[in-house]
This record gives C-alpha cells, structure tokens and sequence, in this order.
C-alpha cells in the first residue's frame, strides 16, 4: 500500500482522536491492509503527535494474556508506542471528557536502565530494568463499540489512551511471576488476577517486544517506559471513581475520575 494511503489513515484516526468522534475499522474500506501497513499507520500517526509537540516516552504491549485476547477476539501480542502527553500522575484525575469510551486495566511497568535490543533472556530484559512498579493502562479505542480487528488495533495505536505509574522499586530479587493484582473500584476489590497470566511472566513482554522492534529494526532505548499488558480484562471508566491497582510486592497506583 502506498505510504501517501497509510499516512492519510493515520491522519484520519488522529482526527477521531483529537475529536473525540468513533469511527469505522480501516479494514472495512481496506481490507487489503497489511499487519506491516498498520504498524506503519501506527508511526505516521505518533508523527502526527510529535509535529504537535509530544514526546515518546516507551511503548505499552497489548494482548499478552489470553483474557485480554479473549475480551477482544484476537489472539496475537501487539505494541503502541507512548507519549507524555498520555501520562497521569499517581493519584491524579483523567479528564474523561478528553477520551471517547476509556476503560482501564492494571498492569506492570518496566522502567529501562539501559538500552534492550534483539533477542534477550528474560534475565538480561530485567536486568536492563531500572525500576519496576504497578502501573494502570487507560484505554480509549477509536473504533464503533471498541470492535477491531488486529489489523485495525495496531493501526489505532493498542488503543492507547493514558498510563499512570505507581512508586518505582529496584527490580533486583523480585520474582515478578504468580504476584496478585486486583482492580479496586472506590476501595472494593472488583477483579483480581496473577502476574502470570501475562505471557507466564510480565518480563516476558519485555522479552517479546525488543524481539518484535527488531524485526522493524528498532530496539528499547534506555528511559524508556514499557507497560506489560494486563493480567485481567477492562474495566469501564465513569465520573466519579477512584480506581486502583493493587499489586503484591510492587504497591498501588491510584488514578481519579
Ligand atoms: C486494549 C489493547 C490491548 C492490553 O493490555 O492487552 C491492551 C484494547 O483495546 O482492548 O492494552
Ligand atoms: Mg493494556
């Protein structure tokens, strides 16, 4: 497909963004779209953002646990990549109007010490780490009903709305394997999961992103920020909650709405 196609797609998912206004999958009008196509929709449209002033600040990965796959009918990890404009502080609020139909779902952030390309251990992923914590991904999809195909997702950015990070901890001797996380809604546990469910262990998706950006030729720069995917599937987001994840070992983060 011709990059002139692929950036006027981008430019039309940013206008639905920026507007506040749902639209229909781009695979419905071109159904010829490529995975390769709407990674490449994905770059052009984060250009967009940074013309506009914003800065990368990592990348999130998305459909790592199969409740997730199974709550959207799609069954392969993906990445969107992150700026500082979708970070919220710790215990501040999201301005819902700014989103079309958000939802949240806990997850872990890695916070990279140290640059991560190609094929690493799961050992070497951690130990390029320089904090960890729990984090909650704010998701807003573009699409009708939040109905996307892979294709479309990617394109859409992993449907990527907001992060907020919890307090960041040294990674050194925490197994980050079979630790509980639980969503609170206004202070009652609402759902819990494990660690686990992302991929047998959230550094997994470490792992498999710096695989994933090398075949693009990319790699995790150092300061980078890498959220894991969720463990349970989402929730909806609505005035007047305060929600939190709670995860064992790594501490709470709180967001406002
Ligand atoms: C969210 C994209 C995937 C995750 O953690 O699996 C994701 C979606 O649109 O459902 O963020
Ligand atoms: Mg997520």
């Amino acid at each position: 497909m011709s990059s002139t196609l692929l950036d006027q797609l981008a430019k039309h998912l940013d206008d639905s963004r920026c507007n506040g206004k749902v639209t229909e999958c781009l695979t419905v009008k071109h159904p010829e779209l490529t995975l390769k196509d709407a990674y490449q929709i994905q770059q052009a449209g984060i250009i967009l953002r940074e013309r506009r002033g914003e800065i990368r600040t990592g990348y999130k990965m998305g459909l790592t646990s199969r409740a997730k796959q199974e709550q959207m009918h799609v069954s392969t990890p993906i990445f969107g990549v992150l700026t500082n404009k979708m970070a919220v502080a710790n215990n501040d609020t999201i301005l819902l109007t700014s989103l079309i139909q958000p939802k949240i779902e806990p997850e872990i952030a890695f916070i990279l010490g140290k640059d991560l390309k190609g094929r690493v251990s799961p050992e070497a992923a951690l130990a390029a780490c320089s904090g960890i914590c729990a984090a909650l991904d704010i998701i807003d999809s573009r699409y009708i009903d939040f109905k996307f195909t892979l294709i479309d997702i990617v394109a859409d950015n992993c449907s990527a709305g907001g992060y907020v990070l919890g307090p960041i901890i040294k990674p050194a001797g925490i197994e980050l394997a079979d630790l509980s996380m639980s969503i609170k809604i206004n202070g009652s546990i609402a759902k819990q999961g494990s660690s686990s469910a992302i991929l047998g262990n959230p550094v997994n998706s470490l792992v498999m992103l710096a695989e994933m950006l090398d075949e693009q030729g990319e790699y995790i720069k150092s300061g980078s920020i890498v959220l894991s995917g969720t463990s349970i599937g989402a929730t909806d987001l609505k005035p007047h909650l305060s929600i939190a994840n709670e995860t064992e070992r790594l501490g709470t983060v709180t967001v406002l709405c």
